[in-house]
């Protein structure tokens, strides 16, 4: 009646930006993302007769706050009638900072709570129900290069490329460790609900996954980097021209660029993207790491840097 699972947040190359039905929580565009290795949230949950209520720690504290979209993700997975539960939560990285913390929590409380509560579910129902409490969640359960695919009335996740075939890097480059003033799923809705450029991204994303898959199948590093970057300027476009405007950068988000455009300047194979928060984060070759984050490093404005290879899905660690 208890397992413990830990999942890696992962990064979209190709971005997940709106919803086509927010009772589901279907996404409206498929995507395309890498999952991390160094980045984890593990997540304990205990089913216990004796309990009356779900409860939740998240690094050592109760947490009100998130205890009740984890509350009915584990109905889901595990029946409305299912036992209360005792859930702990533990993250090496800032929550909610736009680092994809919901992704890993969401993909490992879906992996622990199917476990715990004795089903063996396929990673066609996994995904839907991990989809269900958040859209990228779904990508964290594979590794390596992962695509979303909006498939008839449900999403589909597969594997493009796993983590050994194609071993790229990334340097997260923090510039600031608040939480977020405006969550991705009301952003989204914004966005779809005001923006003048929401209709063209719909039209334009399988273009763009067409090119991302095919460039990974290639691995065209300059060709991914090109359709990555693009994909980022214009799910942050439609952000900015949204009503109200959704700005999650900083002035340091911006010098990031910047300094990411003068080391490809100078020959790295480097690109950046940037999701809803103001974190950048620099995807490279091995090679190039080192540079990189020495770079990033010493741009002003960022307080601190991350660095992760490509890692695994989501997991269970142990279980009784
Ligand atoms: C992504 N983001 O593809 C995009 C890019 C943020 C920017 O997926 O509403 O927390 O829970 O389904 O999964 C963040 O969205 O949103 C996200 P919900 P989620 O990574």
């Amino acid at each position: 009646m208890r397992a413990t699972a830990i999942a890696q947040p992962n990064i979209a190359l190709i971005k997940y930006w709106g919803k086509r039905d927010t009772e589901r929580n279907l996404p409206a565009v498929g995507s395309i993302s890498i999952t991390l290795r160094e980045l984890y949230t593990r997540m304990h949950v205990e089913f216990d007769a004796d309990a009356v209520a779900d409860s939740l720690q998240v690094n050592g504290a109760p947490d009100a706050t998130m205890l009740p979209r984890l509350s009915a993700c584990l109905d889901r997975v595990a029946g409305g009638d299912r036992l209360r539960a005792r859930i702990t939560s533990e993250s090496n990285f800032p929550i909610a900072a736009g680092l994809a913390s919901s992704a890993s929590a969401f993909a490992a409380l879906t992996v622990a709570g199917a476990h715990a509560a004795q089903k063996t579910l396929s990673i066609a129902t996994l995904a839907s129900l991990a989809g269900q409490a958040s859209g990228s969640a779904a990508r964290s359960l594979l590794g390596g290069f992962v695509e979303l695919e909006n498939r008839g009335e449900d999403i589909a996740v597969s594997a493009l490329c796993e983590p050994a075939e194609w071993p790229l890097d990334v340097v997260v480059a923090i510039t600031e460790t608040g939480p977020k003033a405006v969550g991705s799923t009301e952003a989204m809705e914004i966005s779809r609900h005001t923006s003048p450029f929401y209709q063209s991204w719909l039209e334009q994303q399988p273009h763009d996954l067409d090119i991302a898959r095919d460039s990974i199948a290639r691995r065209d590093f300059g060709r991914l980097a090109a359709i990555a970057e693009h994909n980022c300027l214009k799910m942050h476009s439609i952000m900015w021209a949204s009503r109200p405007p959704l700005v999650y950068w900083n002035a340091a988000t911006m010098r990031c660029l910047q300094t990411v455009r003068k080391l490809q300047g100078s020959g790295a194979d480097v690109f950046f993207t940037i999701d809803a928060g103001p974190q950048v984060k620099a995807v490279c070759l091995p090679e190039h790491t080192q540079a990189v984050a020495a770079a990033l490093r010493d741009t002003p404005g960022v307080v601190d840097i991350m660095i992760s290879g490509l890692g695994s899905g989501a997991r269970l660690e142990n279980a009784r």
